[in-house]
């Protein structure tokens, strides 16, 4: 058994009874109360998941095991010669909970080496798809047709106990995101490069691995790195996490989780909204004929869109009540390695106009932008121009998140969810009307 699976069966043992003793124990002790406007509002603060992989503070951002974004970035194990930390060792991070040592990390590097070849039968059905059909649409049917690789469902089928089940979920989460990174770059060489697939480099990690695939020089394995960790988790309430817990919560294997969780991504108010950024913003590039707007040419675009009854695509956020921190991460990148670049001034004068004109509309609870409004940026200017894609890339990336929570629901054995629905006559009469 490798040791980060040894390290992982440990933690899971010792983690148990705390969990146990809440349920038996403390079960009935209230955390909060459900309002009319959460139930029919997105049950938007409702407290009722429990992770431990992430933790998403509305001012200060997400931490992942309780490490903030620059502490992860400053102490997880670095490849070679990169100003990044090896993805791995993040995937270690969320699973322990611990910052692996070097040796730690690339045990795990040499263990998804061992688990990244893709079936033939994958590539082939995206060759069966027409080459119009959304990367996205994609990547989720070629997670899905990989259901069949699943340990997990063999050893159910053969009557495994469920306080084991957490083991081959582990084994196909394992599997999978070593495939990923593959998938997702074949859809892109086949898609937008000419169908010129570039095949995997057999010692590269997953970073290096990927920026090999896609066929982008250095220092693109770094933007790899730094966007698989950045969009890897963000509590488990949003969209993309809770509907991959959802679905295993059925006790469905993780490929029918993640191609679930994908489909969640794929809408335009959550992981889409990368792309919708770079399309609006070559909007108003176009009306400008290529010059960068001053701010109060810029305000008017935004108000524009704001007036014909649209969102501003990368502001905003259900939790967050701050500038997000994976936001930040990115800006510092850019400033460091494209500073010139015009979309990234394009970028930073929304900066500066948007979350003004927001509070002054008044309804957007957070004015200040997210994640989504800086990544397309920095894929842009390492030759991805063609946005359908940048999705792809949150969800390889959420993916690691996502299955870090789906073992550890196994490994803690969380039961199938089952909230309770009301009628609107129901709250009617709660309500006292
Ligand atoms: N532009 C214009 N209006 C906005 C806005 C924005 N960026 N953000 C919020 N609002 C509006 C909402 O549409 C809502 O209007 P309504 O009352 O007429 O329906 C009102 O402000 C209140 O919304 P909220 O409580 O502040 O936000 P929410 O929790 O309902 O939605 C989010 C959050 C992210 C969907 C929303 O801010 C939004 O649509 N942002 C733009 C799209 C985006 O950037 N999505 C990416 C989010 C991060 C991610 O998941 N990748």
């Amino acid at each position: 058994m490798p040791n980060i699976k040894e390290k992982l069966k440990e933690k899971i043992e010792a983690w148990r009874p705390r969990t146990t003793k809440l349920v038996k124990e403390y079960g009935n002790v209230k955390i909060g109360e459900v309002t009319i406007g959460q139930a029919i509002g997105g049950m938007r603060g409702v407290k009722c998941l429990a992770t431990d992989i992430s933790y998403l503070d509305p001012f200060e951002g997400i931490r992942f095991r309780g490490y903030t974004i620059p502490e992860c970035l400053e102490k997880l194990p670095k490849a070679p010669g990169s100003e990044m930390p090896y993805v791995e060792g993040h995937v270690y991070l969320l699973l322990t909970g611990d910052i692996p040592t070097e040796d730690e990390v690339i045990e795990l590097v040499e263990e998804f080496k061992k688990r990244k070849h893709v079936p033939q039968y994958v590539f082939d059905m995206l060759r069966a798809m027409p080459r119009d059909t959304h990367p996205m649409t994609m990547f989720s049917a070629a997670i899905l047709a990989m259901q069949r690789e699943s340990v997990f469902v063999k050893e159910y089928n053969a009557g495994i106990g469920k306080m084991d089940m957490w083991d081959p979920t582990y084994e196909d989460a394992m599997n999978m995101l070593a495939k990923l990174p593959a998938i997702g770059a074949y859809i892109f060489r086949m898609k937008y490069r000419g169908d010129t697939i570039i095949p995997a480099h057999p010692e590269l990690d997953m970073g290096g691995n990927f920026a090999h695939m896609m066929g982008i020089d250095k220092p693109y394995d770094d933007v790899a790195r730094l966007y698989f960790i950045l969009h890897s988790d963000h509590e488990s309430g949003n969209v993309s996490a809770h509907t991959g817990h959802l679905i295993a919560s059925a006790l469905s294997d993780v490929y029918y989780s993640i191609s679930g969780m994908i489909n969640g991504l794929a809408g335009p108010l959550h992981g889409l909204a990368n792309q919708e950024v770079l399309r609006w913003i070559q909007g108003v590039m176009d009306q400008m004929g290529g010059k960068i707007p001053t701010e109060e040419e810029m305000k008017k675009f935004v108000w524009d869109t704001l007036n014909s009854g649209q969102v501003v695509p990368g502001f905003g956020h259900a939790v967050l009540r701050k500038t997000d921190p994976r936001y930040q991460a990115q800006r510092e990148f850019c400033l460091k390695h494209l500073p010139d670049d015009p979309i990234f001034k394009y970028v930073d004068v929304l900066y500066k106009v948007v979350p003004p004109i927001l509070e002054e509309q008044g309804k957007a609870k957070n004015p200040w932008p997210n994640v989504d409004a800086q990544s397309g940026v920095i894929q842009w200017y390492y030759g991805i121009t063609e946005y359908d894609f940048y999705t792809v890339l949150f969800g390889i990336g959420r993916a690691i998140g996502v299955l870090s929570n789906i073992i550890w629901d196994r490994a803690l054995g969380y039961p199938i969810e089952r909230p309770k629905s009301l009628t609107t006559a129901m709250l009617e009469e709660i309500a006292g009307i």
